[in-house]
């Protein structure tokens, strides 16, 4: 990426819509990444995802040094090629999922040693090392190697472990490559504390990064307190560079964390509870598994425009997910990330439109106010 990487179109309040500029095309934001953890967005076909409006996914460093491994992806093309995915890829650096996923760990000032949640096998992740995998994936975004604090922490547990991301940060900055279209993102850490943020920001835009993500939340503090940390963190990182709030949310998170000013998201809800049979509509989320669907001729979101919703009925679905066809899945995979694509752009064209607020409330009542 170079200095015009992020074009800022409006601001509504302190909620943005800008354009992301990277080596695989422009992204409009605000904009969900659907999660394409392994090399796929599970049980989606790439054409699928593109066709939900998606533009730009996310890829993880933990899983692809683990299976299929680095250097093979590369050897492959890259991760663009090797799941037929163009458009742009951002990939987190690893230590979140290290932390979350892997079995035996050691920590230290250098970098983490792991057990893979796999085989068992041993493995080492740096910031030299993390940014090196993110290289070989291709990625047009590449996350700083950081460490996720834990919540809750104390004052002096989040200053620590937030100064050694700091120290990361400037590691990931060094090892770091550019290239036209390619940029590194700094990871602000600090926990729910204004100082420790302060401080965290401090150093990453002496630093200097091609965008600034807020890390350290949604780990179980609750919507309130998120809200709250977002209310001081973000006016502390540079207006002209995409934030990006990592691993957010729920619709009603999406929509107050873009009011607050954040620009880019990603979470495993509309994948993940696809495939537990949850079905996230205008209206609130629906429990397929309900039997209270199984003759019901409606279809899932009258709102939505997706294969699920235009072409069966909940009736089927429901009959797809307690019969377990994989068919099942993926229709509620397909029609969540739809969800999620039609919120962002809903969001976005407020925002260009100077009404954001009220386009924020009207969504937020019918999801709270309508019977699914
Ligand atoms: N750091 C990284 N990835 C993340 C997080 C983080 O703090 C989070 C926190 N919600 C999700 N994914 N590198
Ligand atoms: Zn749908």
């Amino acid at each position: 990426m170079s200095a015009r990487s992020f074009t800022l179109q409006a601001r509504d309040g302190t909620a943005r819509a800008g354009t992301l500029h990277t080596a695989h095309g422009e992204v409009q934001t605000p904009v969900f990444m659907p999660v394409g953890t392994a090399g796929t967005v599970k049980a989606m076909t790439a054409d699928a995802v593109r066709s939900t409006g998606a533009r730009m996914i996310l890829g993880n460093t933990y899983h692809l040094m683990l299976r299929p491994g680095a250097e093979r992806v590369g050897r492959l093309g890259g991760l663009h090629r090797l799941m037929d995915w163009d458009g742009p890829i951002l990939t987190d650096s690893g230590g979140f999922q290290v932390m979350s996923l892997a079995g035996l760990r050691k920590m230290d000032a250098d970098g983490v040693t792991f057990q893979s949640h796999i085989d068992g096998s041993k493995h080492r992740l740096t910031p030299e090392r993390s940014i090196e995998i993110q290289h070989l994936l291709d990625a047009d975004v590449t996350m700083c190697f950081d460490e996720c604090t834990p919540f809750p922490a104390t004052h002096e547990d989040a200053a620590k472990s937030m100064r050694l991301s700091m120290k990361w940060a400037a590691r990931s900055r060094e090892a770091f490559r550019p290239r036209d279209g390619y940029g590194l993102f700094g990871i602000q850490q600090g926990s729910t504390f204004e100082d420790l943020r302060a401080e965290s920001a401090k150093a990453l835009t002496e630093i200097g990064f091609e965008g600034y993500a807020i890390g350290g939340l949604a780990v179980g503090e609750g919507q309130a307190e998120m809200f709250r940390t977002l209310d001081f963190s973000l006016p502390m990182l540079p207006q002209d560079k995409p934030r990006y709030l990592m691993g957010v949310g729920t619709p009603s998170d999406i929509i107050g964390a873009v009011a607050r000013g954040v620009d880019m998201f990603d979470c495993v809800i509309p994948t993940r509870s696809g495939r537990t049979g949850r079905a996230y509509t205008s209206r609130g989320v629906l429990n397929m598994r309900n039997a209270r669907h199984a003759d019901d001729a409606s279809t899932l979101d009258p709102e939505c425009d997706c294969p699920a919703c235009t072409r069966h009925s909940r009736a089927y679905v429901q009959h797809l997910i307690r019969a377990e066809e994989m068919l099942g899945p993926m229709l509620l995979t397909w029609h969540n990330i739809r969800y999620y694509q039609t919120l962002t752009a809903r969001l976005r064209t407020a925002i260009l439109e100077g009404r954001f607020e009220a386009e924020a409330a009207a969504i937020m009542a019918k999801w709270e106010n309508t019977p699914p």
